[in-house]
Parts: structure tokens; sequence; C-alpha cells
């Protein structure tokens, strides 16, 4: 049966902001408490959701989260009327307010884990949603985010929505940033990549100085067991520490794979020859392993220009295409690489870019944006369709955000407690477009 890659982009939500709350993660702490500007950034969103579907690509979208998360407040303590408890909570700890009114379930690379049903041994898709628990503002993502995915993926016959690890930095998960799928065929049985940035159980093995790994080897392990993948389609990969240090927190900020291509750079993994090695054995046939050298790309200008989080799609009847930030454009190097690499001979042909400024200044590119669910015909027919992308629904979400987000929105606009009112107002709005029913704690 055909299948087709489709991509779950998170909508950016109401209160898209620019905390500085990622340690490690350098465009965060750059832009710290920078002016954001919410309705800016969903728009640049759906532009890119929009040529993506004119590629001739099926494209979806994800709810963002109810945010201030007032019900996250109360559990810290905070209490009485909304309106008191974000008075309450700016005087006392307003770091965790910033915290509570994040908008990074945007990023829905790490929303969850996806397996199609051609690699699970039920034949069914699986979905594992990312714990998140190296950051706090994160940590608290994944109730609404399995709500979500259930409203979406209803039918249990078809899809399994699993619950979050454990939430401690023993099975630290990121999800699909740290996941990579390769096959020959969308609907065939493929190679399940999995890339992690520590072990939690082996004090011993080697692990990043200065940042954080989010993710480890045992959550990595989890995910694929839950989603019933077999051993010999499966390739377990360490982060090279140093790149994590360098700024290089998920590994979609170094590497990104589509079909039989795995595009990276250098110094992407630990011990890089035996995991290549694997992946061609468990895959078989023709791999590309795409490598930009160092000296063409260093990990610096990698990070600055998110090149690696550019998505990678293959183009129905033509070759692959890099859907990458504007940043790479602008940066003198990886322009010139980009020109380069499309003349080389494996199957990235074209690279187009889109100005993603808003996302980009925390941290989130292209490929973060999206979370791909691969889905056979059947599957995609049992998809609650209003979330599929239609030029409709471009135009029904441009004029929501026209009349429910803010054009501007400052540290001290978070403690405004007629945020949580306009921020309420539109998500109930949008779970109607949407037809999620209730997802969100207000409406629970
Ligand atoms: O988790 N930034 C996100 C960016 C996530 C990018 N995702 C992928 N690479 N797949 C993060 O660090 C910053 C929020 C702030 O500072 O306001 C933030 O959460």
């Amino acid at each position: 049966m055909t299948a087709f890659e489709v991509n779950f982009d998170g909508l950016v939500g109401p209160t898209h902001n620019y905390g500085g709350l990622s340690y490690g993660n350098v465009a965060s702490f750059k832009h710290t408490q920078n002016v954001s500007r919410p309705r800016e950034a969903v728009k640049q969103g759906l532009v890119k959701m929009k040529a993506l579907n004119e590629m001739g690509l099926k494209q979806g979208v994800l709810p963002p989260q109810e945010r201030p998360d007032l019900q996250t407040l109360c559990r810290l303590g905070f209490s009485g009327s909304d309106q008191e408890v974000i008075y309450q909570a700016n005087r006392q700890a307003p770091h965790i307010l910033r915290a509570c009114c994040s908008g990074a379930a945007m990023w829905t690379a790490n929303a969850a884990t996806v397996s199609p049903s051609a690699d699970t041994k039920d034949g069914r898709v699986h979905f594992t949603p990312a714990n998140l628990v190296n950051k706090f503002h994160r940590s608290t993502e994944h109730p609404t985010t399995r709500r979500a995915l259930q409203a979406i993926f209803r039918d249990p016959k078809h899809f399994q929505v699993h619950e979050a690890l454990p939430s401690v930095d023993h099975f630290g998960d990121e999800g699909a940033a740290n996941h990579t799928r390769f096959c020959h065929e969308y609907g065939k049985e493929g190679v399940e990549f999995f890339v992690f940035g520590k072990y939690a159980f082996d004090a011993e093995q080697v692990a990043p100085k200065k940042y954080p790994a989010r993710h480890t080897y045992e959550a990595s392990a989890a995910v694929a067991r839950l989603h019933g993948l077999s051993s010999d389609k499966v390739v377990f990969a360490q982060q090279n520490p140093a790149v994590i240090d360098a700024g290089v927190f998920h590994n979609d900020v170094i590497a990104v794979g589509n079909g039989n291509v795995l595009f990276y750079h250098e110094k992407a993994f630990l011990d890089q020859q035996r995991v290549f090695a694997e992946l061609q054995e468990k895959l078989g046939g023709e791999f590309h392993f795409v490598e930009a050298p160092d000296s063409a790309v260093s990990v610096k200008d990698a990070v600055g220009s998110y090149l690696f989080n550019s998505q990678l799609v293959s183009i129905p009847n033509q070759g692959m295409k890099l859907i990458a930030p504007e940043e790479c454009n602008r940066n003198p190097a990886v322009k010139q690489y980009l020109e380069e690499l499309v003349t080389q001979d494996h199957p990235i042909k074209e690279v187009a870019f889109f100005d993603l400024r808003q996302s980009m200044k925390n941290g989130g590119g292209p490929a973060c944006l999206r979370l791909r669910v691969v889905l056979n015909e059947q599957e995609l027919q049992r998809v609650n369709p209003a979330v599929l992308y239609t030029p409709q629904l471009f135009e029904s979400l441009n004029l929501w955000a026209d009349k429910r987000y803010r054009e501007e929105l400052s540290e001290a606009d978070l403690a405004d407690p007629q945020l949580v009112v306009e921020s309420r107002t539109a998500l109930d709005e949008l779970t109607q477009i949407l037809e999620l029913g209730s997802i969100y704690p207000f409406q629970l």
C-alpha cells in the first residue's frame, strides 16, 4: 500500500516569548527577554506549511498548549483566582511564571517519537510523547500532547499513543528530534535510528561537560521496545559530546535524514564508522551518507545557521529538497556549501529558504517545527481530517491569528491576567476549528 510522510507542524501559541529558558541552546540564551511577535510567528509557520503543501507534500497541524499554565502554577502552591495566581507568581517567582508562559510546544519535533506501522510488531502506528524532563518549561507539555495526539489519531485499530516515559533524567526523552527513520519506500519496513546524548546508568561512559545531554540511551531503548521494533531494524548512536558542548542540544541540529539519505556534519556522532556500517547493513541496498566537512561548515556555523535543522523532503516525482532557514542563505560559508551540495551525486537536488526568524531566535528551525508521521492510505483516512492542511484551513487559521494573537509580547506582558483570558479564548476557538474536542486543562 502507498504510504506518505505527513508533516505535522506545531502552531505557534499566543504566548510565544523569549524566556531564555533553555540552557545549552545558544539562540534561546542570546535572545532572552527580546520582545516577541506572536502573530508574526504563527504566520511564518503557516507560510511554511502552505509552501510544502504546494510542493505536493501532505501537511497537518498540531495545536499549541494552554499557556499561561495555571495548572502547573497551582501545583507549585500559587492559589486563588486566576488573576491572583498570576499576580503572586509574578511577585514571588517571575522566572517560574516565564517558564509557565512558554510557547515551546511549537517545536513538535520534540512532541513525540513516531514509528510507522510498517516497522512495528502489531502493525499499528506508535507514538510516545516525549517527557522533555531536562527543561522545566517543556516537562509540562506531555499530558496535553498526548491528549492532542489521541484527538487526532483516534482509531485504536491503527494507532497507539503511549504515555510518556517516567519523568526523570534517567529516561530523558526529547522525541523525534533525536530519531530518524530510513527506508527505500515509506510504506516498506525501514530502519529506525535513535540518537542519544548520554548513558544514564553508566557513569564510565563519555558525556558532555558543559551543557546537558538531554536524551538518554535508556529512553531510546525504552521507546524502541514500546513500539515493538525489531532489533535488526534499529540502530542506536551517541552524539559526539563535544558538539553538545558547542550548542548542539538535539541531533536534529547536526544531522537530518530521509529515505536512504543521511545528511550530517563530520563531527555529529561518536564512533561514526561503526554506526554507518550498521545503518548500511540493516537497511540494505543503496544508502547515501552525505557528509558536510568541518572545513566547509564549522560546528559554529552549523549551530548559527541551523543548516542541519532543514527538513529533507522527497518531492513527488523529483529528487529531495532541503527546506532551510533563511539564516543559511545569509551565512557565506553555508551558502557556498549549499551551492556545491546540490551539484553532487546524491538525491538532494534543491534548497528552498524560509523566514522563520521568530522561531529561530529560540533555537527552532524548520525541522523543529514539524513532527513526521508516515501513514499509509488507510491510516491517513482514519486521521481527524480537520487537522489536515487545506487552503481553507490556511485561511481560517490566518483569520483566527489576526483576531486572537497579540502583535507583540514583552516580559512584563506575561504578568497581564488578561493574557490568560485571551489565550484561552484563542485555544477554545482553535479546538473547534481543528475539531479536537476538549484537550486543554481549562476545558476538562
Ligand atoms: O527545547 N527552545 C527549544 C527549541 C527546541 C528546538 N527543537 C528541536 N531542535 N527539535 C528547546 O530548547 C526556548 C524557550 C525560551 O527560551 O523561551 C526553547 O525552549
